[in-house]
């Protein structure tokens, strides 16, 4: 089986995109030539061609007070008018702008027209209640289209959105709410999840009462219900109004007003190594443009014919740029799908891409190993002939996954971009151009035109090719955070300090470049091992784990070791027909035995426990922290960012 060879980092199959491809692309090499003659003029020629400024800017970058970017400063311009009215005045309101499926199976598409009218009655709506200019409104909602209404009628009003995740507790949206100040907070009763309402309201309730302790002063006015699971609600005179009663019948007559470039247009939450949430800051022109551009080229967008799917919630950073901002300033088509993919059968995401033609799909690695897992068989059932093009997000993919994700669901000539950016980097920042790059299953490969990364150690020079180090930002980008909220030291601090004789930025990922100067992500540095006093990648351990035909899916950190500084432990997911002919011990023999003829024999695992769940974060994302804890035989952390609290005592007990 190729597979066995799959995981491993040093990929040497390369799969350029086929002529067909190549001769429909928009991509164009001269976008990297001219980005490296003149890298300012290549963004302000993006700013200029991709958005509409109210008042053209004269100046591009002002860095004369790092680490606090200006970008295209003397401009203005309206958000949520480069993202509606701009293109029904270009004739194209009729283009169908978001086509949503709930869960249940309900479906609506809203046009161009329609969605700048729903828009402009928002904002009025929200302007009634007092939201103007720098106001924080917190938008706490299911994936139904008011929460791309909401976000665009705030934009709309140079107001700040601070958009909270509904998986979210009652404890994160009260102290995001807090740390923002919002005035308004925009929720729903309920939405459909895994086949039932889940309920909204009742969070944002208890996250506005008993406000006595110390900096709890209540700053929300008004709370915006929209009416979505049916589900009862308490409801508090004075506060809570419904959408329905007020955003009808408010006017649809709303002229944008233009706003200074570095007006900001957002805040949003992650969380940090340690500590209480960062809220990073991020502002209109640098922003849009580019998540406008990265929109447009790294999915060779065809706005015309082309129907566009993201899977990731408005809650993460991924469904800002690429749900809300991006695709609509470009005009783009797309799919919004309210509730989970294996509701009500396992194939729900695969009939939506056959019933709506979509052409673009944009998911993260976690989703399609977890479609590894329940076999090709699923997939196979529906007709996926329409998309052409694939892209993943949020963690490394190993490369098992990414032939998977080709073969399966991409019919063997999609290609697939593998695009690494951060909330803080607002916009993509490394991945192939799917017209252009030679793919590398399980390398983000290069850094887009016009943005400037290098690998660097500790001090900040450059390591060679081949060795590992930190991934480093060199140059100040259009999207990048302008910092944490109310908290200027912490930005700093976080990002900056570490290259601050260079000016460089921070990103927390150790990275590698290959000899033809492919960037391969390895984790966060939190996750990069060091046994005795080799460096070694949970990545790359993980991905070898993978690659066995018994693992279903697999997590390793290092944990402290007196022999070896670190060593490697491992908790394996092993698929369901395995375990019923082997032994849980048996097979995790095996799985040493494997990693270390794979990798080499210090990255044979020390411990390897099979266990039937991993902790994940709501957005998909294995917390580590926690399993090393395990590892380590220390009392679990705080478990409260996890999308499921139970497996942790789970997990522990299986451990013993
Ligand atoms: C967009 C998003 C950022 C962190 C980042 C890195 C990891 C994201 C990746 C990737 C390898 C990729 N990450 N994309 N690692 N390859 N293609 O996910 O933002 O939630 O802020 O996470 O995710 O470790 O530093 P965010």
């Amino acid at each position: 089986m190729s597979s066995q060879i799959d995981h491993l980092l040093n990929e040497s199959r390369q799969f350029p995109p086929s002529p067909e491809f190549v001769a429909q692309s928009i991509d164009d090499p001269a976008l990297y030539e001219r980005a490296a003659a003149d890298r300012e003029g290549f963004w302000a020629d993006q700013s200029r061609e991709l958005l509409h400024w109210h008042k053209p800017f004269t100046e591009v970058l002002d860095w004369t007070n790092p680490p606090f970017a200006k970008w295209f400063g003397d401009g203005e311009l309206n958000v949520a008018y480069n993202c509606l009215d701009r293109h029904v005045e270009a004739g194209i309101g009729d283009r169908v702008a978001i086509h949503w499926e709930g869960e249940p199976g309900d479906s609506r598409s809203i046009t161009y027209a329609e969605l700048t009218d729903e828009v402009k009655r928002t904002a009025n709506v929200l302007a009634d209640l007092g939201v103007g200019q720098g106001d924080r409104v917190a938008i706490y909602l299911p994936m139904i289209p008011e929460a791309v209404i909401s976000m665009l009628a705030v934009a709309r009003l140079g107001a700040i959105h601070s958009v909270v995740f509904g998986g979210f507790s009652a404890d994160s949206l009260r102290s995001r709410i807090d740390d923002a100040g919002a005035k308004v907070v925009i929720t729903a009763d309920g939405g459909y999840r895994k086949g039932r309402v889940s309920a909204l309201k009742p969070a944002v309730d208890q996250s506005l009462a008993d406000r006595n302790g110390e900096g709890e002063q209540q700053t929300v006015e008004h709370v915006l219900v929209v009416k979505r699971g049916g589900n009862d609600v308490e409801w508090t005179e004075g506060r809570d109004i419904w959408w329905h009663d007020v955003v009808p019948a408010a006017s649809a007559e709303h002229e944008a007003q233009a706003f200074g470039s570095e007006n900001p247009l957002f805040i949003l939450y992650t969380s940090g190594t340690t500590g209480k949430p960062k809220g990073i800051l991020h502002t209109s022109g640098g922003y849009l443009t580019q998540a406008a551009y990265t929109h447009k080229y790294v999915f060779d967008l065809h706005p015309e014919t082309d129907v566009y799917w993201c899977t990731a919630d408005i809650g993460w950073i991924t469904g800002h740029s690429y749900v809300t901002y991006g695709p609509l300033a470009n005009g783009a088509t797309q799919l919004m799908y309210e509730g989970t993919p294996d509701a009500p059968h396992p194939g729900r995401w695969w009939e939506l891409i056959q019933k709506y033609g979509v052409t673009i799909l944009y998911t993260a690695p976690t989703a399609i190993r977890s479609f590894m897992k329940i076999g090709r068989q699923v997939p196979n059932q529906f007709d996926l002939s329409t998309l052409r093009l694939l892209g993943s997000v949020g963690e490394p993919i190993n490369p098992e996954a990414w032939m998977w994700y080709r073969e399966v669901i991409g019919g063997g000539q999609a290609p697939i971009v593998d695009t690494w950016w951060q909330t803080e980097t607002g916009g993509i920042m490394v991945s192939p151009l799917p017209g252009i790059t030679a793919a590398k299953p399980g390398s983000a490969q290069v850094p887009l035109p016009g943005i400037s990364i290098d690998v660097v150690d500790e001090q900040g020079n450059e390591v060679e090719s081949g060795n590992g180090g930190l991934l480093a930002i060199t140059k100040p980008w259009p999207a990048m955070l302008r910092g944490v909220w109310g908290d200027p030291e912490r930005f700093k601090e976080t990002y900056w300090e570490k290259f601050e004789e260079q000016g460089f930025y921070f990103a927390g990922d150790g990275a590698r470049l290959d000899e033809d100067g492919d960037l391969w992500l390895l984790g966060r540095v939190d996750d990069v091992m060091n046994v005795s006093g080799h460096r070694l990648s949970t990545a790359e351990i993980e991905s070898s784990l993978v690659a066995h035909e018994a693992t279903a899916e697999a997590a390793v950190v290092g944990a402290s070791d007196e022999t070896t500084g670190q060593a490697v432990v491992a908790f394996v997911i092993l698929k369901e027909s395995f375990l019923a002919e082997h032994t849980p011990e048996g097979l995790a023999t095996q799985l040493r035995t494997w990693v270390g003829e794979q990798i080499g024999p210090i990255a044979r695992p020390r411990d390897v426990y099979i266990v039937g769940e991993l902790p994940k974060t709501r957005s998909g994302k294995i917390m580590r922290r926690l399993l090393r804890d395990v590892a380590e035989g220390r009392e679990v952390g705080d478990t409260t960012t996890l999308a499921d609290t139970a497996v942790m005592s789970i997990i522990s007990a299986q451990v013993k």
